[in-house]
């Protein structure tokens, strides 16, 4: 039986759910929660790009504007500038899959037209040309869950039923997707991990993951050395590796297709094994 698959603009799918892909995290912000101001040059974040590719990444997310909790927006132009000569040169040197992280439909715009493969939309399809600009495309989308922006996020983590709410709100944004014509397998659903939730609620979210398979479409989460995590190990941001396999394996095991994490190689390897005890085959299913 097949499982969920994933369908690029080339044509070529990714077929979903026996190997756990991963996203690699490449920021190219000053201002990023764990990793900002990381790389002085997009010369040395295409670096760290190709580098998370030979670690076993499936595809690198280059992102230009940091969502951290209380983070003010930036100027599209602004973010940009960080993120197209990034994109541009993993593509011109021969790179994988490239995701571009935004919410704004003209910076989306400008990375596919500079090579990216997919649009990672942290407000779940809030830009009104979004949506048809995917469509339009035939590029991958992933709808994630959250609540106002990331300036005032945190100041709205109540909820009668976490699960229910962010399902509620996924399926609504995948009917906007459908509805300008992105197809089914082109759609990734995150829950949003540490967007507009209290720690307790970002466990939830993880305990009851699986409930989200009633949405028929692949899951992303990424919980990569998120607060929640420190709140558990008292790590700092920049030191919370283990935790965050913990959780990239936990989500793994409750149905997400894909994580998003920083530390590529130590959670592919530990993901290999995880898929291999899941289907009892040491082989690694090719992508
Ligand atoms: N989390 C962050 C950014 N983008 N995209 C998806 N789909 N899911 C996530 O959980 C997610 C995301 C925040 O993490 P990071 O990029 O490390 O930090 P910052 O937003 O400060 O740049």
């Amino acid at each position: 039986m097949s499982g969920p698959r994933l369908t690029f603009a080339d044509g070529r799918r990714w077929e979903l759910g026996r190997r756990t892909a991963v996203m690699g995290i490449l920021n190219g912000t000053p201002d990023s929660f764990s990793d900002g101001g990381r790389f002085a040059s997009p010369r040395e974040a295409v670096a760290a790009g190709l580098a998370m590719f030979r670690e076993g990444a499936d595809i690198v997310d280059v992102g230009g504007e940091s969502t951290r909790p209380g983070a003010d927006a930036v100027d599209p132009a602004d973010e940009r500038d960080r993120v197209i000569p990034i994109i541009r040169g993993l593509r011109s040197a021969g790179a994988g899959r490239i995701s571009v992280d935004t919410r704004r439909a003209e910076v989306a715009h400008a990375a596919l037209d500079a090579g990216a493969d997919l649009v990672n939309d942290v407000s779940g399809l809030d830009d009104p040309e979004m949506a048809s600009l995917v469509a339009e495309r035939g590029v991958p989308v992933v709808i994630m869950h959250m609540r106002g922006t990331p300036r005032t996020m945190q100041q709205h983590t109540a909820y009668d039923d976490v699960v229910a709410t962010v399902k509620a709100f996924l399926a609504e944004r995948v009917q906007r997707a459908s509805a300008a014509g992105v197809a089914d397998d082109k759609i990734l659903v995150d829950p949003g991990i540490g967007f507009g939730k209290s720690a307790d609620g970002n466990l939830e979210l993880l305990r009851r993951l699986d409930e989200l398979a009633a949405l028929h479409l692949p899951i992303l989460v990424g919980a990569s050395r998120k607060s929640f995590i420190g709140a558990i190990t008292g790590a700092a941001a920049g030191d919370r590796r283990q935790g965050s396999i913990a959780a990239a394996i936990w989500a793994a095991t409750k149905g997400a297709a894909v994580v998003r994490v920083h530390d590529v190689r130590e959670t592919v390897e530990a993901l290999a094994v995880c898929d291999a005890i899941r289907h009892g085959d040491t082989t690694g299913a090719p992508r």
